[in-house]
């Protein structure tokens, strides 16, 4: 177990050496020769049937230089199972977040491998680098996919990073998709207000702590640098580029820096492309760009990818870009920060990915107890945009077994009663719900109910019994008859 911690640990600070462990235990495979236009991608996706599939590094891409990469499945890598599942990894999950209670600000250099490649003005060509076609219907090549978009805030200096996908235009320019009040957006509006382009670094290859801080939902004024240097208990190591003065990691793999301007000034098409809700919602819009004017690498990039996939794919619903555990995480803590008390447990339903089904089990301790945890999580910032379900449950409910989810909502729900229906929430254009005319107003709103398939509190003790063995006394009986009865084979409660 500690030598598996280790591993984790060494893997996830340093994309290269996480690739080199993954290989050392067999949880590798190296693709040849794949078109970056839709076969790349295919298989990918195919990989994602697997709930834990192993990390793809596709080099000799047709096309380009041989040794430029695309490594997938490079978060939800073997390298970082320590073998806990279900609310156990949840709990995990939550464990590294509190330690990232203390922050720790990143150190600037100004030598590292980012800086063994750099080309600035006429010399920059975004088109040198592999960026796939990831499925049938995307309108472009996309080279960002799991990112880390830096941006400045110009009043306070707070440096964000977040995911946003990124397609490549031209030679020079990179078209950027964040939804409206996302920190990018947000920080982004700023400059325009002042009439001036917001400066930009986009990294397209990092460390796998950055490509998991750069997914999560700190708040505002908190640097994701500081979150991913207490992850790994040491600063992250960044270098100022020369066109912004912005730091991105000093051994990334591949860099753009650059200005986007506001969107009156320039905007070019972006989209369509496959979303994790499982449609191609967004359609195409005219979105800020990213004009580029330097570009730094390392000798043999690899660039990481993390496609949005359908979310009903084992795969994708358990990895890197789905982050259901993670995001479960962050919401039980979320909840318990609100003064929610009694959670036992916190669960994305599959099929909903990391933000559309919610389910929360309490202890029920007082009247209203259920509505105050649904109130909550219909609401906080890591659950806020684009969430549609909420179901509390007692805590006898198994939520990590969809089929013990639904026998609560069919056995201890009055849908007239028990049920919160709230309108005007965040959501965003990946959204399928949004109706053609309110889509093409900017109008974004979803609204989200909330399930409280509780046994009501008010004579929750007349509520019939549970039919079902006492676990107790099913574990005495299992003892009991084991080794004389085949069907108790396997069982590992000995
Ligand atoms: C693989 C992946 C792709 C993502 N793509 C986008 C995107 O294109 N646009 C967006 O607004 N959010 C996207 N997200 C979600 C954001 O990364 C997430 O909301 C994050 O909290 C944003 O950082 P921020 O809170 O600093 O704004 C993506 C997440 C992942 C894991
Ligand atoms: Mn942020």
């Amino acid at each position: 177990m500690d030598n598996r911690e280790g591993m984790a640990a060494a893997a996830l600070g340093d994309l290269r050496k996480c690739l080199e462990l993954a290989e050392s235990i067999g949880n590798l495979e190296y693709v040849d020769g794949a078109d970056p236009d839709l076969e790349l991608g295919a298989l990918y996706e195919i990989s994602l049937e697997s709930e834990r599939p192993p990390v793809l590094v596709f080099r000799n891409i047709k096309g380009y230089p041989p040794g430029y990469q695309v490594a997938v499945n490079v978060r939800s890598s073997e390298v970082f199972d320590t073998g806990a599942r279900g609310l156990e990894l949840v709990q995990n999950y939550r464990r590294h977040r509190r330690k990232s209670v203390a922050p720790i600000p990143p150190v600037v250099v100004d030598k590292g491998p980012t800086l063994e490649n750099i080309h600035e003005g006429a010399a920059v060509d975004i088109s040198a680098f592999p960026a796939p076609r990831w499925h049938q219907d995307d309108g472009g090549r996309y080279i960002g996919t799991e990112c880390m978009v830096i941006t400045r805030d110009p009043d306070t200096g707070w440096v964000n990073f977040g995911t946003y996908r990124v397609q490549v235009h031209d030679k020079t320019t990179l078209v950027v998709f964040i939804e409206h009040g996302k920190h990018g957006d947000v920080i982004r509006r700023k400059y325009w207000a002042q009439g001036k382009p917001c400066p930009m670094a986009i990294s397209v290859g990092q460390a796998p702590v950055l490509g998991a801080t750069a997914a999560s939902t700190p708040g505002p004024g908190v640097s994701e640098y500081d979150i991913a240097g207490s992850r790994l208990g040491r600063p992250i190591e960044v270098i100022e580029g020369r066109h912004t003065g912005l730091p991105f990691p000093a051994d990334s793999e591949l860099v753009f820096e650059g200005f986007m301007p506001a969107p009156e000034v320039r905007a070019e098409p972006e989209g369509p492309f496959g979303e994790w809700p499982g449609y191609y919602a967004s359609s195409t819009r005219p979105e800020p760009v990213l004009e580029v004017k330097a570009v730094y690498h390392r000798n043999d990039p690899i660039i990481t990818g993390a496609p949005p996939m359908k979310p009903t794919l084992p795969g994708f619903w358990y990895g890197t870009a789905g982050s259901s555990h993670i995001r479960a995480a962050a919401l039980w803590d979320e909840l318990e920060a609100a003064g929610v008390p009694g959670v036992k447990g916190v669960w994305k339903l599959p099929g909903g990915g990391p933000r559309f089904i919610n389910v929360i089990a309490i202890e029920q301790m007082h009247q209203g107890h259920a509505k105050m945890a649904g109130l909550v999580a219909a609401g906080c910032g890591s659950n806020a945009y684009l969430g549609r379900i909420v179901i509390v449950v007692d805590h006898d409910i198994d939520i990590t077994k969809t089929a013990e989810v639904m026998w609560a909502l069919a056995t201890r729900w009055d849908p007239k009663t028990q049920t919160d229906i709230i309108d005007g929430c965040w959501t965003g254009y990946i959204d399928p719900m949004i109706e053609p005319a309110r889509r093409e107003k900017d109008d974004l709103s979803n609204s989200r109910i909330i399930i409280y398939a509780v046994r009501p509190f008010a004579w929750k003790k007349e509520f019939p019994q549970v039919n079902a063995v006492r676990p107790d006394y099913a574990d005495e009986i299992r003892k009991r008859w084991a080794g004389k009865l085949r069907f108790l084979n396997g069982d590992s409660s000995a």
